[in-house]
């Protein structure tokens, strides 16, 4: 990869994270006291150790905050320090202030509390039947899923399970909170919503949101995972800072991280799916029971996602998809990359490969024969526009030269007993914007400083993912400069406000336009005194390279020069620009219209080759095409590819979030939770970008990269279950029983070795 100025520093560690940042004079550690059950009633709180312990030490409870004691935006059900009854285990109970962060565990520590513990629900199914829910269920239909099961062929029904995700952000979450004089304050979070911390530290604080201002510097990582359960963390902090006067900083380790804040939402879902005798299908009904954990957080936005994507890349023209939020005693669970259609695309491909062996056809010309199509329609009312589904399913075949692939895994397979290869195809289509409206906006604000040199901020919060470093190229495009001239600035919302998370893989199309905007009406202005100086009409004039070119011609008239004519003629240079996503519109009631401005279509082949014996595999190749739109910066959108592909097979394969029946978590180092690394990847991944295929929709042409390629990892479960199907089934124990396979992910060793032994799950 091309080194950029951000990943230099980032390798040679020169990067300042937020525990880099040099400690202040007489600045105090905040340490939460968290619940040490699922379920409980607080019934005193007694900080008389902890205050012994040292000079420094305070502790603050719920009575200490002088705003509202609320961080649920939705649903105001998450209290920041709990008073009376508490939900999940680790939530925070007070907060423990001391002058090291060793001093601050010991006094966190120390405080006693006196409480009742009440009994816990951690099973979505359970939560379900005791009308435990976040908020009424929601429901999608589109045709007549009823009286279409009645003309199928073949119907097929079962359960699908899928796991959670721990986010191993690098980073772990964390804030530093600066007292100024008059009450005000100054924070710096690890956030991706900026201005949602500054909200919730203004409520928290009684304060009016112009009292505070909240940096996002750059963050270690995120995932979805700092975006809303991050303002718990800056809201203590600023507390501390507001009660002592002292900067206080927060800092969660690992463990701590791991414990206390949300993943990836666990889903237990029903699915009924109805084919025609060609193997069309008919009618789709999906229930899905997600367990959104013990507080609302952004449970609704991620179930809406999960409904929108419930036929994933196919064609349905009877469906009825029903979700649950299970309230549940976890530790509200939140968003991740993908954010509910991971769940969805799993539920709709499980029964599609429940239905291809019932049916006896093959999985992928199945898959084929259902895959939307331009002048289809999803099932909430929106055309399929502009569709690439076909383009890429059809390369990546090519590319991954399927026919002779499958012809080879086969006599493969009936050539070895104990050693058997697998594969799968799967397309994705993930709709981009945010399903609530009113996140698709954002700002910038752009300054160009009397060298020429350029400043651009805008919402857009670097995460790693190199944001920063498209807003540069497109700030560089567009004023015609040298990107070397282009600063990305920190977040910040006494620069830009009122955005929202950099999320939902909108980062660069939202903030990308704000910012192109701001540049073009600069470049305006001064291409208006360019023309004056030249004595040329504006409309033949353009920036380019950092001359003013005519028509073909480069003009002696150089960027700086005009620069420094411009302030001289004291025309400002200095511009905001604003983007709202156009055209996107959506009725709750009705379930019907237009919530993405466009989809990311993309398609991936994974083999994999397995121990029958053991029921250990690997992967040992990956071909992705994917639809990237005009990529701004091949190099970052290469690695979000496999960045995204890498984390969707660890969730599909590896990652084995674990809770005992009381709520606790047992997974929670890395040394019981495994991630995927280099050595879990296959040993070749493929990736292509589809060609001749510009996004009018976004900016630059371009499309968002995020998370639809996550998706992609999905294959890989699938790949070691057609793996697993071609273990000989006389040898080498028992056989497998003949009940139904239950698809239930991640597909680990241990799963796999189940199967084998016909261990029914
Ligand atoms: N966050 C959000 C998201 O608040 N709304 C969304 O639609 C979304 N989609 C993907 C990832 N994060
Ligand atoms: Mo979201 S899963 O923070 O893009």
């Amino acid at each position: 990869m091309k080194p950029t100025k951000e990943s230099e520093l980032n390798l040679s560690g020169a990067t300042r994270y937020l525990d880099d940042l040099p400690a202040t004079e007489g600045m105090l550690y905040g340490v939460p006291l968290t619940s040490p059950c699922a379920r409980g009633l607080l019934r005193g709180i007694d900080a008389s150790a902890a205050l012994a312990l040292d000079a420094s030490v305070s502790v603050l409870t719920a009575s200490d905050i002088p705003g509202e004691n609320q961080l649920g935006e939705a649903v105001s059900d998450e209290s920041l320090l709990v008073d009376g009854e508490w939900s999940y285990l680790g939530q925070c109970l007070a907060l423990a202030l001391a002058a090291t962060p060793s001093l601050a565990r010991k006094a966190a520590a120390l405080v006693r509390i006196v409480y009742d513990e009440l009994e816990a629900v951690t099973d979505a199914r359970a939560a379900a039947e005791s009308g435990s829910f976040i908020l009424p269920s929601r429901t999608m239909r589109s045709g007549d899923p009823a009286s279409a099961f009645s003309r199928c062929a073949i119907v097929v029904e079962g359960r699908v399970e899928s796991g959670g995700q721990e986010h191993v952000y690098l980073e772990a979450q964390g804030a530093i909170a600066e007292s100024l004089e008059g009450g005000r304050v100054r924070v710096v979070s690890g956030t991706q919503a900026p201005s949602g911390v500054q909200r919730a530290i203004a409520r928290t604080l009684g304060l009016g949101m112009h009292d505070v201002e909240v940096e996002a510097r750059r963050l270690g990582g995120a995932f979805g995972g700092k975006e809303d359960q991050a303002a718990q963390w800056a809201a203590l902090a600023a507390l501390g800072a507001a009660r002592t006067g002292k900067t206080v900083k927060v800092y969660l380790n690992r463990r701590e991280d791991m414990n206390w804040t949300g993943k990836r939402h666990p889903y237990s879902s029903d699915y009924k799916l109805g084919l025609d005798a060609e193997g069309r299908i008919l009618a789709y009904e999906a229930d899905y029971y997600q367990n959104s954990g013990a507080c609302c957080d952004l449970s609704p936005a991620i179930l809406s996602r999960t409904l929108f994507h419930a036929a994933s890349a196919y064609r349905i023209p009877n469906l009825r998809v029903t979700g649950r939020m299970c309230r549940t005693n976890l530790p509200p669970f939140t968003a991740f990359r993908g954010f509910g259609a991971p769940q969805g695309v799993f539920v709709i491909e499980c029964a599609l490969d429940a239905a291809a062996r019932e049916g006896g056809w093959d999985p992928v010309e199945l898959r084929l024969k259902n895959l939307l199509a331009e002048g289809d329609s999803f099932h909430f009312g929106q055309p399929v526009a502009d569709c690439r589904a076909r383009r890429t399913v059809d390369r990546t075949l090519e590319l991954s030269r399927w026919t002779e692939l499958r012809a080879e895994i086969d006599s493969f397979n009936s050539a070895h007993r104990l050693v058997k290869r697998g594969a799968a195809i799967l397309p994705i289509c993930f709709g981009v914007s945010f399903t609530k409206l009113v996140m698709n906006q954002g700002g910038a604000l752009v300054h160009v400083y009397g060298d020429g040199s350029v400043s651009v901020s805008t919402g857009a919060v670097e995460m790693g993912q190199q944001v920063a470093r498209k807003i540069q190229v497109i700030a560089a495009r567009s004023l015609g400069i040298p990107e070397g001239l282009v600063r990305v600035e920190s977040t910040r919302t006494a620069s830009v406000a009122n955005t929202y998370s950099t999320a939902a893989s909108t980062g660069s199309d939202i903030n990308g336009m704000a910012a192109l905007a701001a540049c073009e009406e600069i470049r305006g202005r001064l291409l208006g005194l360019a023309a004056r100086m030249l004595g040329a009409d504006k409309g033949e004039l353009r920036i380019e390279s950092g001359f003013v070119t005519k028509g073909c011609e480069i003009t002696e008239l150089a960027w700086k020069e005009l620069v420094d004519k411009a302030h001289l003629d004291r025309i400002d240079l200095s511009a905001h620009g604003f983007y709202a996503t156009p055209g996107l519109f959506y009725d709750m009631k009705a379930e019907r219209g237009s919530p993405f401005a466009y989809h990311v279509y993309g398609c991936s082949a994974v083999t994999a080759t397995l121990d029958a014996l053991r029921g250990t595999y690997r992967f040992d190749e990956a071909f992705i095409v994917h639809d990237v739109g005009e990529s701004i910066d091949y190099d970052v959108d290469l690695g979000q590819v496999e960045g995204a592909f890498a984390q969707g097979l660890g969730w599909a394969a590896l990652e084995d979030l674990r809770y005992d029946e009381r709520g606790r978590l047992l997974s929670d180092t890395l040394s019981t939770y495994k991630l995927p690394d280099l050595r879990f990847m296959p040993s070749a991944v493929k990736i292509e970008f589809l060609e001749g295929a510009p996004n009018p929709k976004a900016v630059m042409r371009s499309k968002a990269i995020g998370e639809p390629p996550l998706l992609y990892g999905i294959a890989g479960y699938f790949a070691i279950l057609d793996a697993l199907r071609a273990v000989d089934r006389t040898h080498p124990t028992k056989a497998p029983s003949s009940a139904p396979y239950a698809y239930d992910l991640p597909m680990t060793p241990e799963k796999a070795l189940d199967f084998i032994q016909g261990v029914r799950r």
